[in-house]
């Protein structure tokens, strides 16, 4: 099967269940190679803190540069395409919201269930008809995910059932899968990392996308400042925040932070990014202000049924 396939069988599969599993994603020669670059990492984390990580839990972020392995996680194409399948219609491009590594000890317990968009208050007050996605989440195994050690618990469908804050043990699914595999759901699925009663760690990678106009778990900035970013692919720097989100959000000295990226002087002056209907409706304005008796009265962008929009949900997705 074509990746394109698998992607748009797998975005259909996510739209009607909430969530899907992929099996042999990618080769466990990666996944080796992952834990080899982590194991340290690990071994230096303290246990987290609060009621939401979970304190038998160990978490640490930033993994694009902890180990050059982590990149083909977070590009993987056939995961680039599912974001863009269920978040590009809503942004003019997704960004990379979180990279987290997280071992769940011997003992955890169960997290409480919850939809990774309540981050967002926003997520709450958008009509549910509108089928907006403000997340898509990625859980790749690094050792076996099973019943026993607390893989993902996943309540199938719960995207439909949003009024619904938490939905009965019973119709909630484990997550199982073998390394090279991954799980995928989307920011309004019920889950919980599930409770370890054996004696061995579980350790997984969370890599999170959101729409590009909301502020990111991470701050991508922060975890790779322009010397770290620089020595990115373009296209995964553009990921980690290196890039204006037209119209004009997320500059630095009004002009596309991919400018730090550069080694050349760097020119000042605000530039605008702005999309091209942003622009003709502009144009637009500018004819009638200019023209004698003044702008003839215009629709509310929203409103309009042509190509024209000033909102972020983007025509064709
Ligand atoms: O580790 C898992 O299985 C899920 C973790 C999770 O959902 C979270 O920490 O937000």
């Amino acid at each position: 099967m074509t990746a394109i396939s698998l992607s748009s069988q797998c975005s259909a599969r996510m739209r009607d269940h909430g969530y899907a599993i992929i099996e042999d994603l990618v080769s466990p020669d990666l996944i080796e190679a992952l834990n080899a670059d982590f194991e340290k990492h690990f071994a230096a984390t303290a246990f987290s803190q609060g009621n939401f990580s979970g304190t038998e839990t160990r978490r640490f972020a930033g993994l694009l540069k902890r180990s050059c392995h982590v990149a083909h996680l977070v590009e993987h194409d056939l995961i680039l395409a599912l974001a863009d399948d269920l978040l590009g219609r809503w942004c003019d491009h997704f960004s990379l919201n979180l990279t987290q590594a997280i071992e769940l000890a011997p003992g955890a317990s169960q997290q409480v269930p919850h939809r990774d968009q309540d981050m967002w208050p926003c997520s709450g007050f958008i009509d549910r008809e509108r089928d907006i996605e403000f997340l898509i989440n990625v859980l790749w195994p690094l050792s076996a995910f099973t019943r026993d050690n607390g893989a993902t618990l996943v309540w199938p469908g719960s995207h439909q059932r949003q009024d619904e804050l938490l939905i009965t043990p019973k119709e909630a699914v484990f997550a199982e899968m073998a390394p090279g595999s991954a799980l995928v759901f989307l920011g309004s699925t019920l889950h919980a990392a599930g409770a370890n009663r054996t004696a061995l760690p579980r350790r997984g990678i969370i890599i999170s996308y959101c729409l590009g106009w909301l502020k990111p778990y991470e701050l991508p900035w922060l975890a790779y400042p322009p010397e770290v970013a620089r020595q990115f692919p373009r296209s995964l720097a553009r990921l980690a925040g290196y890039q204006v989100h037209r119209p004009n959000l997320g500059t630095f000295e009004g002009r596309c932070p991919s400018l730090l990226l550069e080694d050349a002087a760097r020119p000042n002056g605000a530039v605008d990014a702005l999309l091209p209907e942003q622009e003709a409706l502009i144009a637009a304005w500018r004819q009638g202000a200019d023209a004698p008796g003044g702008h003839p009265p215009m629709l509310a962008p929203h409103l309009n049924s042509g190509s024209a929009s000033l909102g972020t949900e983007r025509a064709g997705g």
